[in-house]
């Protein structure tokens, strides 16, 4: 009974014969991993401007949907089926699963502005289910930085 499509236990180096049909990331490179009930990492940090990426490396259905209230002041909205507010995200599973990530799907989101991105999974939110992206202020890039070589 197992149903093992292309996911190949997520083994960071197989890319062999990956179909080149999710666009710009496969499933082998992703930052979010996912068990039964938890993210892995819990906890992810990134510098502005990265580009995160989760991928569903479980069999069940679930999804990433942030905490609205809690993310930082002026950062964008992200949940899995690109809704714009945690309670559309809601609605929308409820009425129709929208928003699952099915086993070997991504979603990515790229975070801007620094702080903090608490976030759940619809299903099993009860379950605590839940990450936290943290994102810092980015450096090396600005202008205070002089590189002397
Ligand atoms: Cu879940």
């Amino acid at each position: 009974m197992e149903r093992r499509v292309f996911l190949r236990a997520a083994a960071p180096t197989a890319a062999v014969g990956l179909a080149g049909c999710i666009g710009s990331s496969t499933p082998t490179d992703y930052d979010v991993g996912m068990g039964a009930k938890e993210f892995r990492p819990e906890t992810l940090e990134v510098t502005a401007g990265t580009t995160v990426t989760w991928l569903n490396t479980n069999k069940q259905g679930h999804s990433v949907t942030a905490y609205e209230d809690a993310l930082p002041d002026g950062a964008d909205y992200f949940a899995s089926g690109g809704f714009d507010s945690e309670q559309a995200a809601r609605d929308d599973w409820s009425d129709s699963s929208g928003g699952t990530m099915f086993e070997g799907q991504t979603f990515e989101h790229t975070f801007e502005v620094p702080g903090e991105y608490p976030y759940f999974c619809i299903p099993h939110e009860r379950g605590g289910m839940a990450g936290t992206v943290v994102v810092t202020a980015e450096t090396g890039t600005a202008s205070e930085t002089t590189t002397t070589n």
